[in-house]
């Protein structure tokens, strides 16, 4: 859960850089408000696809607590950071990723980040480049 510290410490962060704070259009994912594919659900995280899909299979797995960027996270987020990768792990097993995949995260401006609420990007089925754009 989200002490009131780090909700505090988030916001502070967060508004660094006006109109990119929670809650964003993945908040009313995660509350229904709006629609998506969604892949899996437990009371920590939820994963959809994505809707402009960069690869044959491209989804985001996302914390339920309004987290805005990895830049944003601290130590107390070690367990749930954790349990994203897991879960991007076995949903890329359960979507066929059997070759490799890719896992993102954008963070800020400079990472391309557009909605700010912490996502995991996992792409795969088809062959990745390097170095990314
Ligand atoms: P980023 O640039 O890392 O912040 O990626 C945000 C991603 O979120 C982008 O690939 C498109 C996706 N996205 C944005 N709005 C929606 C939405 O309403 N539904 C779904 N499923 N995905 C969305």
């Amino acid at each position: 859960q989200d002490g009131e510290v780090q909700k505090a410490q988030r916001a502070a962060k967060a508004s660094e850089e006006p109109g990119q704070r929670p809650p964003t259009i993945f908040s009313k994912i995660i509350d229904r408000s709006i629609r998506a594919d969604i892949l899996y659900e437990d009371d920590k995280c939820l994963a959809f696809r994505d809707v402009a899909p960069q690869a044959p299979v491209h989804f985001l797995v996302i914390p339920k607590c309004p987290i805005p960027r990895l830049s944003c996270v601290a130590t107390g987020d070690a367990e749930l950071l954790g349990h994203l990768l897991l879960v991007a792990s076995q949903m890329a097993k359960v979507e066929g990723l059997v070759d490799g995949y890719r896992v993102v995260i954008n963070d800020g401006k400079q990472g391309a980040q557009s909605v700010y609420h912490l996502h995991l990007h996992v792409l795969g089925g088809r062959q990745m480049g390097w170095p990314p754009g």
